[in-house]
């Protein structure tokens, strides 16, 4: 993995001699200040962790490295991968040597296996993807020499073996989910001459005619990769790894975290409200039932799912992209249709809603991508957050490796009581 490898060692250095100008420049220069609320409202608003790997701009959405979203849809989630590791895309030769690589690491073991076949049946997918993890913690490439005794300045290249083993068996541990899952339990064997996304259309078993579910699985792994650095599971990833747990207990710990429906369950939950207005109105439904069953939403007290997020301020650029797959593949389709003239009247709606409380009135990501999958024929909606998940691993092994690679310690904010917060207003 020689090309990866070196360009992870010059992001490095280049990282390294940025925060050298950085502290140079002043170690203590405040950068944000933090209010009461946001000490007990999820520190939402506080600035304080640097994540080299992506970044979230509330008008302009994701941006991997230096590109946003709209410029990285046709790529490959490999080339991903490397650009966030190395804030670079990778040049022609590199897909060739990644995907040797990964034939040679891939293979989950046995034992994986036997272990996910005796769950209960009703085992939700996420907690499988977490656990397949976790069960091959033993093979950490990392422990095994941290154990030896390793240089602080390797911890990276060990993390980073762990990273590509843990790459190289997603696909098929992500796959073998769904066939032990949903399906007969029968796996389907990897193809070595396939791409990442590819081998998981394949390994997933549904019918795929002109490759658009290897093309529609290529843009989704490309699209939900990273999501800078404090949201709940890249957060809980980096968190647990800064203990120098390896990165099967941070990968698992970050997925767990993803399984939560204000973080990435939710996307299953836009998919059955498509289907409750297809269910309520027929395949016919116009705007203004669209509309009414919106209101109707609220009126119960509910939120509409895909819409509003934390960070962003704008129409999310992941949503516009599945919905350009979407009017390009399946314009015919109904769901998709639905969460087409949901885009048409849910902004509207929540601008004036609680007289205009809702901070971002716009569809994220997760208002689209369901419908797409289902047209497909992936229709087990507690699934969907696994393929969240695959996606996710290359944004938490990126964000760890780089944060090894650059020598930072544990992470430990300080946490106080009522009684320091209530005697701290006192003084002021
Ligand atoms: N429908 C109805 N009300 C909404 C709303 C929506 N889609 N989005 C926000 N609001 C309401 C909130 O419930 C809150 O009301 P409250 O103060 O009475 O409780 C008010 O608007 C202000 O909230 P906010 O500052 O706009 O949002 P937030 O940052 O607190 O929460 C999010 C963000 C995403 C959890 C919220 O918009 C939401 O619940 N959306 C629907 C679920 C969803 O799509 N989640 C996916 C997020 C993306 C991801 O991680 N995968």
């Amino acid at each position: 993995m020689s090309i990866l490898r070196n360009e992870i060692k010059n992001n490095l250095t280049q990282l390294k001699d940025e925060i050298d100008q950085i502290f140079a420049g002043g170690r203590d220069t405040v950068l944000s200040e933090v209010t009461v609320g946001q000490v007990y409202g999820g520190m939402r608003g506080l600035t304080a962790l640097v994540c080299n790997t992506s970044f979230v701009d509330p008008y302009s959405g994701l941006h991997v490295g230096k590109y946003t979203v709209e410029e990285l849809a046709d790529r490959f989630p490999e080339e991903i991968f490397f650009l966030l590791c190395t804030g670079k895309l990778p040049g022609l030769d590199f897909l060739s040597e990644f995907r040797n690589e990964l034939n040679e690491r891939a293979g989950v073991p046995q034992y994986t296996w036997d272990m996910l076949r005796v769950l209960p049946e009703d085992t939700h997918p996420m907690s499988m993807l977490s656990l397949g993890i976790l069960s091959m913690e033993q093979e950490s490439v990392f422990k095994k020499n941290y154990l030896k005794g390793i240089a602080k300045a390797d911890y990276w290249k060990y993390t980073l073996e762990d990273a590509l083993n843990v790459i190289a068996k997603l696909p098929e541990l992500a796959a073998g989910i769904y066939r032990i899952r949903f399906c007969d339990g029968k796996l389907i064997e990897r193809d070595p001459e396939l791409d990442w996304a590819a081998n998981l259309a394949l390994m997933l078993g549904l019918p795929d005619s002109g490759n658009e579910f290897a093309n529609l699985m290529r843009l989704y792994l490309v699209l939900h990769c990273d999501h800078e650095g404090g949201n709940v599971s890249a957060f809980t990833s980096r968190v647990v790894n800064s203990a120098l747990s390896d990165l099967y207990y941070a990968i698992s710990a970050g997925l767990n975290g993803l399984a939560g429906p204000l973080h990435g369950l939710a996307n299953q939950e836009c998919l059955r409200f498509i289907l409750a207005i297809k269910e309520k109105y027929g395949d016919d439904v116009d705007e203004s039932q669209v509309k009414q069953f919106v209101l109707d939403t609220l009126d119960g007290g509910k939120v509409i799912p895909g819409y509003g997020h934390a960070v962003l301020r704008v129409t999310d650029p992941r949503f516009k992209e599945f919905m350009n797959f979407g009017k390009q593949h399946c314009s015919d389709d109904v769901c998709y249709q639905i969460a087409n003239k949901l885009f048409h009247v849910v902004p509207d709606i929540l601008k004036t809603y609680k007289g205009g409380k809702v901070a971002n009135p716009w569809p994220n990501v997760d208002a689209a991508s369901g419908s797409l999958l289902y047209k497909y024929g992936l229709n087990q909606f507690d699934y969907y957050t696994v393929l969240f998940g695959v996606s996710r691993v290359l944004g938490f092994c990126a964000q760890n490796v780089l944060a090894q690679g650059l020598g930072q310690p544990i992470i430990r904010p300080k946490s106080v009581t009522n009684k320091w917060v209530a005697e701290k207003l006192m003084e002021n």
